[in-house]
């Protein structure tokens, strides 16, 4: 299949909201410093329920959603050299290249080398999608686009993994997992013995927290992606030094607001993409670190079902009892 176009199964989201369709979709071969991955299990996260409903400022239709998943390198193009055909990999929509001035500055995750591409659904070298159907372009999402059989991604946006990790749970490991884990050693900082918050898993009321805390958290963090939550989750920080991390997207549109006196008595508002984790270095150490069950992942898998069963899975993401459904392409 090296060199050649490929006609593969993908979930197409015509237009906000309607019900995915499983389409034949054909997808271009990997040019320069790009890598055409075989993907074998992708599971749905919240972002992409997100910008499915329309309400991203950045979605663009008609589009290949997905962004946590794993998979087999198929073939490379030119000048690519840290993977190759048959190795296990995990598509990272946060990039790193390691020469940017994000990469050097040491002091945050966000790489700044395609970021205007995958935002605008398009590669980098020539500003066009890999993917057709009939000759009809097809937009990427977050440079990963795994809701299809094969995807083609910038080598930035790649990360090699151990070929023994079960690409059924590591999937995982591109998103949700190592965003909430990020958010709470990267991001945060918390040390040992810190009262903490969490909005998002259904936690106590602001004020029961600040009664039991005496004075408030030392760190608070909001998973939802509601900008009220997200004004709770600060305002329940201990003066002097709570610090509150915001994970959760938030619609287009919204605005977070406090009263500056919350900030000028020192407590702090942060945020947070992929925990702050580089990764195309850091992806690789997590899967080791789950595969010497320092890290849970297992946990998190409530549903496992089929590409076709795409819609269902949504339905199911929304509902109680879900955290992660993993689909088997
Ligand atoms: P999810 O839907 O699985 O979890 C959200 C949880 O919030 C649910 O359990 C829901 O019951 C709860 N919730 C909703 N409204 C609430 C409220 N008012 N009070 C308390 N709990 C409430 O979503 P997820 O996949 O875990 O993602 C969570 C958020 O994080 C989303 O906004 C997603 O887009 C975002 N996200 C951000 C990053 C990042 O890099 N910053 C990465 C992954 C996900
Ligand atoms: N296009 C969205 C941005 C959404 C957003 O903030 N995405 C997170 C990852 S969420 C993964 O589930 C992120 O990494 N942001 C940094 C970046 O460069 O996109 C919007 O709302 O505009
Ligand atoms: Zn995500």
């Amino acid at each position: 299949t090296e060199g050649q176009v490929i006609t593969c199964k993908a979930a197409v989201a015509w237009e906000p909201n309607k019900p995915l369709v499983i389409e034949d979709v054909q997808v271009a071969p990997p040019q320069a410093g790009e890598v055409r991955i075989k993907i074998l299990f992708t599971a749905l996260c919240h972002t992409d329920a997100y910008t499915w409903s329309g309400k991203d400022p950045e979605g663009l239709f008609p589009c290949i959603l997905g962004h946590e998943a794993a998979g087999i390198v198929e073939s490379v193009g030119e000048g690519v050299t840290e993977v190759q055909p048959g190795d296990h990999v995990i598509p990272c929509y946060q990039a790193e290249c390691r020469e940017c001035k994000f990469c050097k500055s040491g002091k945050t995750n966000l790489c700044g080398k395609v970021r205007g591409a995958t935002g605008a659904g398009v590669m980098m070298n020539d500003r066009k999608s890999r993917f057709s159907i009939n000759g009809k372009p097809i937009y990427h999402f977050m440079g990963t686009s795994t809701f299809s059989q094969y995807t083609v991604v910038h080598d930035v946006s790649v990360a090699k993994i151990d070929p023994q990790a079960p690409l059924d749970k590591v999937c995982l490991l591109g998103c949700g997992v190592p965003t909430g884990l990020g958010a709470v050693w990267n991001t945060a900082k918390v040390e040992p013995g810190s009262i903490v918050a969490v909005f998002g898993l259904g936690t106590v009321g602001l004020a029961v927290l600040v009664d039991l805390t005496d004075g408030g958290v030392d760190y608070s963090f909001e998973c939802i992606g509601n900008v009220s939550v997200m004004r709770a989750a600060l305002e329940c920080c201990h003066k002097g030094w709570g610090t509150s991390v915001i994970v959760g997207v938030a619609a287009s549109g919204q605005e977070i607001s406090t009263r500056p006196f919350q900030l000028v008595t020192g407590r702090v508002w942060k945020g947070t993409a992929f925990g702050g984790f580089k990764s195309r270095s850091q992806v690789p150490w997590l899967v080791d670190k789950y595969m010497k069950k320092e890290i849970k992942v297992d946990e998190y898998v409530t549903h496992n079902m089929t590409l076709g069963e795409i819609n269902e899975a949504f339905r199911y993401m929304h509902g109680g009892d879900c955290l992660r459904c993993v689909l088997k392409m």
